[in-house]
């Protein structure tokens, strides 16, 4: 039976040291099984938080000076190719931006005599309403084309330019900003957003000849939370 214990004690022998190098350095070894070590360890976190600042550029990329030319009475005149803005915001309530001429009667168009003027088409920036040759009077603008344009300016069809027929509403320009708007985006936008603003003139009869000229100014507002 000596043997007997002697083989017992070898095996269990061998099997402690086998357990005791892998204990110490041999982890991933084909001979040993044990899993990786657990080591001790704690977790804390940072908290990062930022604020991103609002950006707004404003050009006028084209039509910012327009001709109507020579005008008879009774006869409008229309600048088919308009003024096209281009507004880049990262606010996150979008912006709106408002043609202003200084006075809700008058528009922009005033005479050399410095007195005289010609009024404003009689229908407001978010009520436009259509233009009927031959009655309808004054200098108008409107909101013809863009990828966000109010339906409100929509007569139904798809506007080729500021002058088809039938195709786009009307608007005074108003004295300032403050009550309505011509245009206002509601969201973020990514791109840059395109609007193209047509004008439109019609005078009566008594309509005092000679040249006129004025400004008319867009206002951008940023909309933020
Ligand atoms: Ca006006």
């Amino acid at each position: 039976m000596l043997w007997v214990k002697k083989s017992i004690f070898m095996i269990c022998s061998g099997l402690f040291i086998f357990w005791l190098v892998c204990l110490i350095n041999l982890e991933g070894s084909p001979f040993c099984t044990r899993s990786a070590k657990a080591g001790v360890f704690a977790t804390q976190n940072v908290d990062l938080t930022t604020t991103i600042n609002s950006y707004l550029n404003f050009t006028i990329s084209s039509g910012g000076s327009i001709n109507l030319g020579s005008v008879n009475a009774d006869i409008p005149a229309c600048n088919a190719s308009g003024t096209v803005l281009v507004v880049s915001t990262n606010a996150d309530n979008g912006y709106k931006i408002t043609p202003t001429d200084g006075s809700d009667t008058n528009s922009a168009l005033k005479h050399s005599d410095n007195v005289t003027y010609i009024q404003d088409m009689v229908a407001s920036l978010d009520v436009p309403d259509i233009w009927v040759t031959g009655s309808t009077k004054g200098l108008g603008t409107t909101l013809w084309s863009g990828a966000q344009r109010e339906e409100a300016w929509s007569v139904g069809g798809v506007p080729l330019n500021a002058c088809s027929p039938d195709s786009t509403k009307w608007a005074g320009v108003p004295a300032n900003d403050t009550a309505v708007s011509g245009h206002a985006v509601t969201g973020y936008i990514a791109n840059p957003d395109e609007t193209y603003w047509g004008w439109k003139l019609e005078v009566a009869n008594t309509q005092k000849s000679g040249e006129y000229a004025g400004l008319v100014t867009f206002t951008v507002v940023a909309v933020l939370i």
